[in-house]
């Protein structure tokens, strides 16, 4: 709703709908009463438009947009009403003013922001463009770079900078509604026509063609498959071309393709997904609801190897006093120059630099060996080597060293968490953290609780994974958790498929030209054929531990591709030797072309193992590599080792490079449609009966059975049917 008040001279709309004022049909309806109002009462000389709770408005109702009765179209007239007032209306912008919230001060002829207030028009975000007249007249407000670089990154800026740009008049640091009713007093009887938008011109660029031109090009590049910042872009250029109510009719018709396109919907539901992620629960009735976490004031890393050094850097940008642990003297200085090196990039991005960031202070970051400086931590990250003998022995010490309190977490892409707790004396303590690589870039972050792990240990990760500006995902222990155990059958499809004939590039492009921003085998090069290498020798699938007279191509009696292993005999461990599925031009290179060693030696391998090459088309690679990854996401639904859908979705999102404009492999899979999934599964497992991946999921197939229900009911199903699973 918006509330109306009146004051001496200036009547207050105050827009209310918590927790964050989107704008709904009803708060539409009251914003436009509001309006009239003011406009039919002549004691009234000015209006000022606030948000309830110090938000001015986040903008639309995003909800809104799947439901029949969309909210947003009303709001472009709305707008233009604002901005046909003849008494000064004037916005006062607390918090955030996004989307149709900032479109409806772009309307106002006056805008104050409180200086810690952000803005911005993240539409294409969620796979729209700014439809309530936002790309017509952002442009004449604060001229098309600027413009066009808001509407299509969707990044929102702080009021300091928003000032500069001209986006608002004034900022403050107090009562901003205070200083936005002395303005609106002030501009009574001043003429509105200079401060109606939509009748200024574009500012001229000189050479706008070139500019536009060279602007389209960089969108496309950075847009990756998704049509929302090309049509943003299409909206800005109108804006240069036409008059502002043709500008308007053009982008309304963009934004009517958006809506209806399947890439909003994946991006919005991706944006309710994310959300719904932090609402965790386990099958043993922990959830967030009932767990509160416990304070971290001083936190200790383990291992100052690759991502031990990205998870320093993230808790000291997290402000976290910290202490760093490694092995030995020589370790530890290797490792402190390497934190120092990406200190002091990550300082260089932050306004206020090294200063901000304090690592240079021992009290804020304190580099060890001794493990009795970890005595009066509350939270340690176990980073070393993925080894569990050592795990353990580590874990061993600090339960006898550290408060019996402190949150222990181990740093695993795959261990069992369990097996790491039983070397404690406080199993409740014991969480996996598992963060992925660069661990201070990438956003996610996979939280796996154990038997005895307590609610209050894993609220506290959510909360830590909070403070690091990380996604965490609450789920399970088992081999690989979610993201990994899903990524084995994939990889494992893309390997399989060169043996039956393919190569490298070719499923990569197939996985690319979905939107992967690197396919299967790149992907292994850049993260080291290595790391697989040692986790099979761990296993006992390749090595010395391999029992004689094995056969090559078999592993308990299912398939099992030894390529993989034979390049890593070869000395090729991907981009850090030069060589591995592609070659590189040097030892850690990164540009990866195809490598006539490998046509070679896969023709060599095919001959010697009686494998008949036989074209294999794009449908067969995509739907290989990915029905097999969403069948595994059944199998993980079924066990109870995720909450939901949405849960494998973000991980995939955030960990693994997923398009988000498909939603996340779940999401993709209810858009493809459950039955066809399951019949080209059941396809492909008749032409590969010794491929467990292929072989269709229970839970899969219940559904499909009852009828294919939409994606948020599939949980039920499984609570109601598991039993005869
Ligand atoms: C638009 O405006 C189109 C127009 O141009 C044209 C139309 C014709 N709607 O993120 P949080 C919910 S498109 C509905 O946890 P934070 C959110 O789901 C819109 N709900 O808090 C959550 O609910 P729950 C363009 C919304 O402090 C709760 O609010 N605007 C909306 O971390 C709290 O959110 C955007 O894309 C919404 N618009 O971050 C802005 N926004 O508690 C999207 C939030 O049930 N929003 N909710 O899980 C954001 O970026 C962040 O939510 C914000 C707050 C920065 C505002």
């Amino acid at each position: 709703m918006a509330q109306y008040a009146r004051g001496s001279t200036v009547a207050v709309i105050r827009l209310c709908n918590p927790p964050v004022n989107a704008l709904s049909r009803a708060v539409l309806q009251a914003l436009e009463d509001g309006l009239k109002k003011a406009d039919a009462d002549p004691s009234v000389k000015a209006v000022m438009i606030c948000g309830e709770n110090g938000k001015f408005s986040a903008g639309a109702d995003i909800r809104g947009f799947s439901s029949p009765e969309r909210s947003g179209g009303a709001l472009g007239p709305i707008v233009s009403l604002i901005e046909s007032s003849e008494k000064p209306v004037v916005a006062a912008i607390e918090g955030v003013a996004l989307g149709g919230g900032l479109e409806v001060a772009l309307g106002c002829h006056y805008r104050i922001a409180h200086m810690k207030a952000r803005m911005g028009l993240p539409e294409v975000t969620i796979g729209l463009l700014p439809g309530a007249e936002g790309t017509q007249r952002l442009p004449r407000l604060i001229g098309v770079p600027a413009a066009l670089e808001m509407i299509t990154t969707g990044k929102h800026i702080p009021a300091t900078e928003a000032l500069k740009l001209g986006l608002v008049d004034e900022i403050v640091e107090e009562n901003t509604i205070e200083a936005a009713i002395r303005l609106a007093n002030k501009v009574i009887g001043q003429p509105l026509g200079p401060r109606r938008l939509s009748l200024k011109p574009v500012p001229k660029l000189p050479n706008m063609e070139a500019f536009l031109d060279k602007a389209l090009v960089k969108v496309k590049k950075q847009a990756w498959g998704c049509l929302a910042p090309e049509l943003c872009f299409q909206a800005v250029r109108a804006a240069t071309e036409r008059p502002f109510a043709e500008g308007v009719r053009r982008e309304r018709e963009l934004f009517q393709v958006l809506l209806s396109s399947g890439q909003a919907q994946a991006l919005q539901y991706a944006f309710f997904a994310e959300r719904a992620v932090r609402r965790w629960a386990t099958p043993s009735g922990a959830s967030w609801s009932s767990a509160a976490p416990q304070p971290v004031r001083k936190a200790a890393v383990i291992g100052l190897g690759t991502m031990g050094r990205g998870i320093v850097t993230c808790l000291v940008k997290a402000n976290i006093p910290l202490v760093a642990l490694e092995q030995d003297l020589e370790n530890l200085n290797k490792g402190r120059k390497a934190v120092m090196v990406l200190l002091e990039r990550e300082a260089m991005k932050m306004e206020g630099g090294a200063q901000t960031l304090d690592f240079h202070n021992p009290a804020r970051l304190q580099f060890t060996v001794d493990f009795d400086q970890l005595r009066d931590v509350d939270l340690v990250i176990e980073a070393v080597f993925e080894n569990m003998a050592l795990k353990k022995e580590i874990f061993h010490k600090l339960s006898k060293i550290c408060k019996p309190g402190a949150l222990l977490c181990t740093n695993t892409s795959a261990l069992n968490i369990d097996e790491i707790a039983s070397a404690t004396n406080h199993p409740q303590q014991v969480i996996g953290t598992h963060f992925f690589s660069p661990a201070h870039v990438m956003r996610l972050l996979e939280i796996i609780y154990g038997r005895h792990t307590s609610p209050t240990a894993i609220a506290t990760a959510m909360q830590l994974a909070k403070a690091l500006k990380k996604v965490g995902v609450v789920v399970g222990n088992c081999f690989g958790f979610v993201g990994n155990r899903m990524m084995f059958p994939y990889i494992q499809q893309a390997v399989f498929l060169l043996e039956e004939g393919s190569r490298p590039e070719a499923v990569d492009q197939v996985l690319e030209d979905f939107g992967f921003k690197i396919g299967p085998f790149r992907m292994s090069d850049l993260a080291g054929l290595d790391v697989g290498w040692r986790s099979r020798k761990d296993q006992g699938l390749t090595g010395p531990s391999l029992p004689a007279g094995t056969p090559a191509r078999q592993r308990h009696g299912q398939r099992y591709s030894p390529l993989p292993d034979l390049l890593c005999e070869q000395g090729r461990f991907g981009q850090k030797t030069g060589r591995g599925w592609y070659q590189y031009e040097k030892a850690g290179g990164r540009t990866a072309t195809p490598d006539p060693w490998l046509l070679n030696f896969l023709s060599q391998y095919r001959d010697t193992h009686g494998i008949k090459t036989r074209f294999i088309d794009q449908e067969e690679i995509l739907e290989r590599c990915l029905f097999s990854l969403i069948n595994e996401g059944f199998a993980i639904l079924a066990e109870g080792i995720a909450s939901g859908p949405e849960h494998l979705d973000v991980i995939y999102i955030n960990g693994y490079g997923w398009p988000k404009h498909r939603g996340g492999p779940m999401f993709y899979a209810s858009t493809v449609g459950l039955p066809r999934v399951l019949a080209k599964l059941q396809k492909y497992s008749e032409a590969h009966p010794d491929v467990p991946g292929l072989r269709p999921s229970a839970f899969l197939k219940k559904l499909v059975a009852v009828g294919n229900p939409p994606l948020k009911e599939w949980m039920s199903y499984l609570s109601q049917q598991s039993s005869k699973l």
